[in-house]
């Protein structure tokens, strides 16, 4: 069956032209039940994309922090509910659980409201390319080798992104358009200590000794889609920081998609049209 054929809700139906129609789609480290998670632009996303199938590549609702203090808004229940949705609605929908929701590794093999639950898997691409899908934190040399380490980390990240907030919303009050200080700062720490590069080379090794021709992963919300030594590596990216997604087109064409950037262009289209209607009423004659 088409997914077309079905129905939509009215209240989550976007327009036709908005719809965008993709093979399957990848997002991990969505971070429900945090500040930091942005829910709403997620939803937004949600709300436009159809695919066939789609991944939940890890660190989807964060244990570690849920925890440590109860947070949990109308916008995350939204997400959840979306989701379960699109699962109803005939998305085959996959999880594979990360590190902050390792709790959900007890329950591999099970079936939640139509989520499969899976450790990892691996996916046939339409132009026939074998993709091994795994959130990534078993090649996080950090996590692995002290997970208190890890912890310090994740509770040191939190208080950036509490401080970035702040930082933004002053930057916002000033006229300045908004900037990522965690991002910056993480690129600039990690990129310092080889992280990144130690992790991407690790899975793209990993991937190659399953004989498979590409990785997908998230873990260290960094967007990416590159060749590692003949294995293509990518990252889905995250909804903290960055709002991107790994999409599938119906050819096989792999692609990240910014959602910032569309929401950007959004805003300038919203911006120059508001321009554009009083400049038409002053040519009114009167
Ligand atoms: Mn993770």
């Amino acid at each position: 069956m088409r997914r077309d054929d079905l129905p939509a809700a009215a209240d989550d139906a976007p327009a036709a032209a908005d719809v965008l129609r993709v093979r399957t789609v990848w997002i991990s480290d969505l971070h429900l039940g945090t500040p930091g998670c942005q829910a709403t632009e997620l939803l937004a996303f949600l709300r436009v994309v159809e695919c066939d199938t789609l991944y939940l590549v890890g660190d989807i609702i964060d244990g570690w922090q849920l925890r440590r203090q109860w947070y949990w808004p109308q916008a995350h229940n939204d997400v959840v509910q979306k989701l379960l949705r699109k699962a109803r609605k005939g998305t085959r929908v996959v999880f594979v659980p990360g590190n902050h929701d390792e709790f959900a590794r007890k329950y591999l093999g099970h079936n939640f409201g139509g989520v499969d639950v899976v450790e990892e898997c691996i996916h046939e691409t339409a132009d026939g390319r074998k993709l091994w899908i795994t959130h990534g934190d078993l090649f996080d040399g950090v996590i692995q080798c002290a997970k208190w380490l890890a912890y310090v980390g994740d509770w040191a990240y939190e208080l950036t992104l509490r401080v970035n907030r702040h930082f933004n919303s002053m930057r916002a009050r000033l006229g300045l358009p908004y900037w990522s200080l965690s991002r910056y700062l993480k690129l600039k720490v990690k990129r310092a200590v080889s992280y990144v590069g130690d992790f991407e080379a690790a899975v793209a090794r990993e991937a190659r000794s399953r004989g498979v021709q590409g990785v997908v992963c998230g873990h260290i919300h960094h967007a990416e889609i590159r060749q590692i030594e003949g294995v293509l590596y990518c990252n889905d990216g995250d909804w903290v920081e960055s709002l991107t997604a790994l999409l599938e087109h119906p050819d096989g064409r792999l692609e990240i998609m910014d959602w910032s950037e569309r929401v950007k262009a959004y805003e300038l289209a919203r911006t120059s049209s508001i321009v554009v209607t009083p400049a038409s009423t002053f040519s009114m004659p009167s």
